[in-house]
């Protein structure tokens, strides 16, 4: 997520976020669209991501994304765990979305469980409209049906990202950030799941920092509320801090600075220690194998563990760190993705981080759906 060399042409911070949202102009089509009202709120527990089936458990998702603008993105989702017998493992590959280049702007790739079933949406963004496609990932053998799309954002220097559940209804807020062309400054655009409300919320400035990246939001505060999170980074230096703050009011909750730009790949927050409370990680990459680090963010104790061949030059070619919660114990896991085989490693946080497991699933130079740098 914070891949460095995607930031390599990035000097300006005005340009920082283009660069992630993956995309393409094009219209999706093909699903019929219909307009469904949100279902009751039920209390649910910590959403996982990739959990396509629901079971609360990060499934094997990755996606191929064209180089070139225009073309359709293809999802590719098997289900964790994927069955041992031959032939028998549940396999969903769809198209959805259209990719974008690095002048033609195309699809955000942000999915969430925006509908409140427990169950990842496949969704994405459109910039040039505006609208967050949210589709129900195809249990059956039917193809991906669009479930909702939902006008948000479209702004001029508008982007989209993976955001959070911020009013804590157990369900994702469509989430848009704007960025001030002359300070710098953030402005979040939130539509909340639970009632519809579209809140305005001023927090942040990115400065003169060389690069940005938004993070999903994640709950560092422990009542189900996700906070608003964003990281900068400065390349001589190589500091790079986590600023946190509240989804409603924009109070700042938290200024982390952890990790070193030049030589971490920095992951998206997220609960490890399983407290109902994020985390922090980074995953160095000047050593093989890559050392991760994780900070509790309540105890500000940080380990250090070794997983993944390393990646120094930040090419996406080797272990790609990844998010999730792979054996389903409610604690995020230790996982990367190895794009040249098609290859998800981890090792099980349920047994203490002491046996490796993992799946092959998707395609050689697919990306992890939970490993791009945009979004997740
Ligand atoms: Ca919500
Ligand atoms: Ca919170
Ligand atoms: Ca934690
Ligand atoms: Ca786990």
């Amino acid at each position: 997520m914070f891949l460095k060399n995607y930031t390599e042409n990035l000097r300006s911070r005005f340009t920082i976020f283009t660069l992630f949202a993956i995309a393409a102009m094009v219209f999706w089509c093909g699903a019929n669209i219909t307009t469904t009202n949100a279902q009751t709120p039920t209390p649910t527990p910590r959403r996982v991501p990739m959990d396509f089936t629901g079971d609360g458990r990060s499934d094997w998702a990755t996606i191929a994304i064209p180089s070139t603008a225009g073309l359709p993105l293809r999802w590719k989702v098997t289900g964790n765990p994927a069955s041992t017998v031959p032939n028998q493992a549940f396999i969903r590959a769809f198209d959805y979305g259209l990719s974008g280049s690095q002048t033609v702007a195309g699809d955000t790739i942000v999915p969430a469980d925006y509908i409140g079933d427990r169950k990842t949406d496949v969704t994405v963004w459109r910039p040039s409209q505006g609208i967050f496609y949210v589709a129900e990932f195809p249990i059956g053998t039917g193809g991906v049906t669009l479930n909702r799309a939902v006008q948000w954002g479209g702004g001029t220097g508008d982007l989209a990202r993976q955001g959070g559940d911020y009013d804590g209804d157990g369900k994702a807020d469509y989430t848009i950030i704007r960025i001030n062309q002359t300070n710098g400054n953030l402005t979040w655009f939130i539509k909340s799941s639970a009632t519809g409300a579209e809140r305005t919320v001023p927090f942040g400035t990115i400065g003169d920092a060389d690069t940005a990246q938004i993070f999903p939001g994640a709950d560092f505060t422990g009542d189900g509320r996700d906070e608003l999170v964003f990281v900068t980074a400065f390349e001589d230096t190589g500091i790079v801090t986590y600023f946190v703050g509240d989804a409603v009011t924009g109070a700042g909750v938290m200024v982390k600075r952890f990790g070193d730009f030049n030589l971490d790949f920095s992951l998206a927050p997220g609960d490890y220690t399983g407290d109902g409370r994020a985390d922090f990680v980074a995953v160095r990459q000047s050593t093989s194998p890559a050392t991760w680090f994780i900070n509790d963010s309540v105890t500000n104790t940080t380990t250090a563990r070794p997983f993944g061949i390393s990646d120094p030059g930040f090419q996406g070619g080797n272990d790609t760190p990844i998010r999730g919660d792979y054996d389903g114990d409610g604690k995020f896991d230790i996982a990367v993705f190895r794009r040249s085989s098609a290859n998800f490693f981890y090792l099980r946080s349920s047994s203490n981080n002491t046996i490796v497991d993992g799946q092959r699933a998707g395609d050689p130079g697919d990306f992890a759906l939970a490993g791009l740098a945009v979004n997740f």
